[in-house]
């Protein structure tokens, strides 16, 4: 292991340019849920079971109810040195692109600068009709009153507990202020494509980079899952991050098992 990871740090230094993949695992250590670890459940419903179209037209308010726990959490996340070391690796290199699948926007927290969000942003509600996009940072999706004003009765913090369901009214608020119908969240749910000037701009960042290095995503979600082939085919150097080894590891130059809160920050170092 040590051997890897000082092979791999040399190969950082030395290379002006690196594109960056990341993936769920890159937060696990700041608290937030895989999708297909052992904490990747939500009640008892898989990420494929609600991150589709078709759950959000079939239950929007469930689907509502994921995103909005989810953004709790996210909400209270700090970044981890993982997340730190590559504001690092931005600043040391002339060419640096960071592609994440993650919607949490802890990159953009940290200081990142050169983001390509695959995969959507959590703090965005997309108009289900006109497609306008709109910014809300609402945790929970509505207001909280400490007292009633009717009967002054004491409050309770206005947030939905385990167990407890999301008003429907607060799903009928989730409304397109232009055309006033149903909002989604702008993220890429499975079926949907990934908007193609996305992929452009990955495919380019791939083209013009030295060293790829992809963290923390399972490898099994396309076309995620395939960059690190196209980087490879196309004579880029390939390292992997992960706490296991995935599909493609057997393809990457060189693979290194670990958290990447540890490992991260030793190949980033600098020179
Ligand atoms: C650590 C760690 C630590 C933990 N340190 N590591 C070709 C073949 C087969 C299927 C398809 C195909 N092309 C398209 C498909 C269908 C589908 C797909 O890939 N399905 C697979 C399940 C098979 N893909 C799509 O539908 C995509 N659209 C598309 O391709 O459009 C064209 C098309 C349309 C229709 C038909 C055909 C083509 C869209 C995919 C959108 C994915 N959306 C989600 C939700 C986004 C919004 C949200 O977050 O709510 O994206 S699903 C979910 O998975 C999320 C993630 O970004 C994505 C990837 O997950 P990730 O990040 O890899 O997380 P995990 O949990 O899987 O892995 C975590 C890893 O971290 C593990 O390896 C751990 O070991 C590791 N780890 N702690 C280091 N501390």
């Amino acid at each position: 292991m040590e051997d890897k990871i000082k092979e791999a740090k040399a190969i950082i230094d030395n290379a002006s340019s690196i594109t960056v993949l990341t993936g769920a695992g890159i937060s696990a250590e700041s608290g937030i849920p895989t999708f297909r670890g052992e904490d990747g459940l939500w009640r008892k419903f898989r990420s494929e079971e609600l991150a589709t179209q078709e759950a959000f037209q079939r239950d929007p308010k469930l689907v509502w109810e994921w995103y909005d726990w989810r953004r709790g959490l996210v909400k209270e996340a700090m970044p981890n040195p993982g997340h730190y070391a590559l504001v690092n690796l931005e600043n040391e290199k002339t060419n640096f692109t960071l592609v994440t699948q993650n919607i949490d926007g802890l990159h953009q927290l940290t200081g990142n600068r050169n983001i390509i969000e695959m995969h959507g942003n959590l703090w965005q509600i997309r108009c289900t009709s006109c497609g306008v996009v709109e910014e809300n940072h609402d945790v929970p999706l509505k207001e909280i009153h400490p007292k009633c004003k009717n009967c002054d009765a004491l409050g309770r913090p206005n947030v939905v507990w385990f167990g407890e369901m999301i008003p429907m009214s607060i799903i009928d608020n989730i409304k397109c202020k232009n055309c006033d119908a149903l909002g989604r969240p702008n993220v890429v749910w499975f079926g949907e494509m990934i908007p193609m000037p996305i992929i452009d701009n990955i495919l380019i960042a791939i083209d013009k980079c030295q060293v790829m290095l992809i963290v923390g995503t399972s490898g099994i979600v396309e076309p995620a899952a395939s960059m690190g082939l196209v980087a490879k085919h196309t004579g880029k150097t390939v390292i992997e991050v992960n706490l296991e080894t995935t599909p493609n590891s057997s393809h990457y130059d060189i693979s290194i098992l670990g958290k990447s809160g540890e490992i991260l920050p030793m190949l980033c170092s600098g020179v």
